[in-house]
């Protein structure tokens, strides 16, 4: 795509043209070389527009219920008279080619209507090309009008903790199910949850679901809230039935306003955009790096040396950058 024609792009998913926008995202998401200038063009004219929307992340085990949720409340806030976007953050999808027609089913109503925009995963990419894309779809469809950006991720470790850096709140969905389930649970990621939801509350799970929320609360007592002033609340749902959606988007709306009051979601984002610049400088650096001619030539032997124990690895890396850095 030329130059001009990226510009063009621009304005179209500017005005909000669902088309624009499906293509706009494609080209970012593009391996072509030749697409990375025009990708690049296009963003840089859409990340000024960015920004207004609230990002809230979505995590928890493949069948807990995300993409049936996110069906529930995405179309209560589309009745409020927002506009949602949906992106997912699946690296699995590599492999598996994405659950598209299982979400696609599960968000039945909210993929049909024009106030919402749902981009499953791209297939292929790994984690840090699935949280690039993410990230950078993000931005664009902030910039066509959507205010709400919802970013759906499975339980896989690594991912959650990507997807928490990149929204301004992280909601965390669980199992009904005793002990054993909150042992199993990293910590980790417990401690990214600025919001916890066990989920399925419904039938004869109902009872093992209140429990559940007694035993997380407690459990909670031990740990770090991610973010001051803010204690962690452990709500029951039937994302099935809907019932709580209401109520429990009154609570991300209280989070965000109480962040927002201390200028956090600002101070947040902020930070975020900077670490990403710095996680793109290291990963665009081990690109170059290794396409370097010189030190791929270096490298094999380099390589045999470490593997033989001739040379350590530290020092073996430090001569290659410095072949890199043309010392
Ligand atoms: N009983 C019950 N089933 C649910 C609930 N939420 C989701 N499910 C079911 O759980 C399965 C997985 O749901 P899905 O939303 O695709 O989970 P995801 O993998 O986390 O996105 C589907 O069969 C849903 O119908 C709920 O609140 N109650
Ligand atoms: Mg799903």
């Amino acid at each position: 795509m030329s130059a001009a024609n990226a510009t063009e792009l621009a304005a179209h998913v500017l005005e909000g043209d669902r088309r624009a926008l499906a293509q706009a995202i494609t080209l970012i998401e593009s391996q072509r070389p030749e697409d990375r200038n025009s990708g690049r063009l296009l963003l840089e004219e859409l990340v000024p527009h960015s920004g207004k929307s609230v990002r809230i992340g979505i995590s928890g085990v493949p069948g807990v219920g995300k993409s049936t949720f996110i069906e529930s409340l995405g179309n209560h806030l589309i009745d409020q008279g927002h506009r949602v976007a949906v992106l997912a953050v699946d690296p699995s999808s590599a492999i598996s080619g994405g659950s598209i027609l299982g979400d696609k089913t599960r968000m039945e109503r909210l993929s049909q209507r024009v106030e919402a925009f749902i981009r499953p995963s791209p297939a292929g990419a790994t984690l840090g090309g699935v949280a690039r894309r993410t990230r950078e779809t993000m931005l664009i469809t902030e910039a066509a009008g959507f205010d709400v950006v919802l970013v759906e991720t499975v339980g896989v470790g690594q991912s959650e903790t990507t997807v928490s850096r990149m929204t301004d709140m992280f909601v965390l969905m669980l199992l009904p199910g005793g002990g054993d389930e909150l042992q199993g649970i990293k910590r980790g990621i417990v401690e990214l949850a600025d919001l916890i939801l066990v989920n399925k509350a419904d039938g004869n799970l109902e009872l093992t679901a209140e429990q559940s929320v007694t035993d997380y609360r407690k459990a909670l007592m031990f740990m770090h809230p991610r973010s001051a002033n803010w204690e962690v609340p452990v709500e029951a749902c039937s994302a099935l039935k809907g019932e709580q959606t209401k109520s429990i988007w009154k609570i991300i709306q209280q989070f965000q306003s109480s962040r927002d009051a201390e200028g956090l979601i600002n101070s947040n984002r902020a930070h975020q955009a900077k670490n990403w610049m710095w996680n793109e400088i290291s990963n665009g650096l081990v690109e170059r790096l290794k396409a370097n001619p010189e030190v791929a030539e270096k490298a094999a032997e380099l390589e045999q040396a470490v593997i033989t124990n001739k040379l350590s690895p530290t020092t073996a890396a430090d001569e290659l950058m410095d072949i890199f850095a043309g010392k």
